[in-house]
């Protein structure tokens, strides 16, 4: 067996968290022969700590032989000691008539404090996916409040809109979702996200070649970027499964390696593209193996596609302006 990784789950009783938490404990991010510790942060009150409680039970009671201990907590310092994969997945939801900027205001607190406790406690290699909304300007404020860890331990997770545009991909043309590479979703977690096939291949085919540009504009790209509240209208509660699903993807991919494939993930931006140094942006990403990624340079963009990554681009640097006192 491999040594112990210790895990931290964010907002551990939640929607997601509940989806999250027995996947990782089966083995599902970090392989079969790597036990893992869960180290779970909730809200200090009596219903999300009995919730979490209750959660434990469930966790004990599966008897997973690779979940070694498990701790809960409400102070991030301790649910962050020493923790080498960090899925920050608590915050609050948007509540009816919020606006996007009252979350970012809302939230941005919550990711300061726990940015500022990673700092002092985490494992200095900590993989850190930011999960709970606005994701890409929450990692942000995190990275800037872990001034002595690598802004390339932060990324948000837009693997689910990545995972939602390949599954649209996939049955339109009626082929296997393995036989499908190097999309990728570019900027941020929000309607303004540009998931572009231009270079996509399906079992070696070009993309374009076998759905036309209006499946594109009219149904593909408004399908994927309205799919979250699809799924509320449905269900009644926010995409709580596929979420924990493409946390699981986005994790297992950093950790081990994403086998040359191009995987999409928000991360500090180099430069890359015309996008400002340091804003947490969606990008094709190849995980190198042994918890390293590079961001794919060079990749041509097409007129349309670049006036629609100036679009999210500016979104991400008005969010990143509106949280700036939160990130001195
Ligand atoms: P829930 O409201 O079910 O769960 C959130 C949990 O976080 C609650 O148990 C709450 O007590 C806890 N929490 C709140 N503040 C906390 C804090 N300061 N410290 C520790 N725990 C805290 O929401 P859920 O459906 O699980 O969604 C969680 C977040 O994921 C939301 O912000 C949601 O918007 C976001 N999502 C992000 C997605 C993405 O693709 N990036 C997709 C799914 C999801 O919408």
């Amino acid at each position: 067996l491999n040594p112990t990784v210790r895990v931290t789950i964010t907002g551990a009783a939640g929607n997601i968290g509940y989806a999250l938490l027995f996947r990782i404990a089966s083995g599902a991010v970090f392989g079969p022969n790597t036990p893992v510790q869960l180290q779970l942060l909730e809200r200090d009150n009596e219903q999300s700590k009995a919730s979490l409680n209750g959660v434990c039970m469930e966790l004990f009671d599966s008897a997973f032989p690779l979940l070694t201990r498990v701790i809960t907590t409400t102070d991030p310092l301790e649910a962050f000691e020493k923790t080498q994969a960090a899925f920050l997945v608590g915050s609050m939801p948007r509540g009816p008539g919020m606006a996007r900027s009252d979350l970012l205001l809302a939230n941005g607190p919550i990711f300061q404090s726990q940015g500022e406790a990673l700092d002092q406690t985490a494992d200095r290699n900590v993989k850190v996916l930011v999960v709970g909304n606005p994701c890409n300007t929450n990692a942000y404020i995190a990275m800037h409040n872990a001034p002595s860890l690598s802004p390339k331990c932060f990324s948000a997770m837009m693997r689910l809109d990545h995972n939602r545009a390949v599954a649209q991909l996939a049955q339109k043309t009626g082929r296997p979702v393995c036989s499908i590479s190097g999309l990728k979703v570019w900027g941020n977690h929000s309607n303004s996200m540009y998931p572009d096939i231009s270079q996509c291949t399906i079992a070696g085919v070009k993309a374009t070649e076998l759905v036309d540009e209006a499946w594109y504009n009219d149904y593909f790209l408004p399908t994927v970027a309205k799919r979250g509240s699809a799924i509320i209208k449905a269900r009644g509660k926010s995409s709580a499964a596929s979420a924990a699903s493409a946390a699981i993807d986005h994790m297992h991919d950093w950790w081990n390696g994403s086998n040359g494939r191009i995987v999409t993930m928000a991360v500090p931006s180099d430069g890359s593209y015309g996008v400002p140094e340091g804003l947490v942006c969606g990008f094709p990403c190849i995980c190198t193996g042994g918890g390293e990624y590079e961001i794919v340079k060079d990749l041509p963009i097409t007129a349309s596609g670049r006036a629609r990554l100036d679009a999210t681009i500016a979104e991400l640097v008005k969010e990143h302006d509106t949280v700036a006192q939160l990130c001195e």
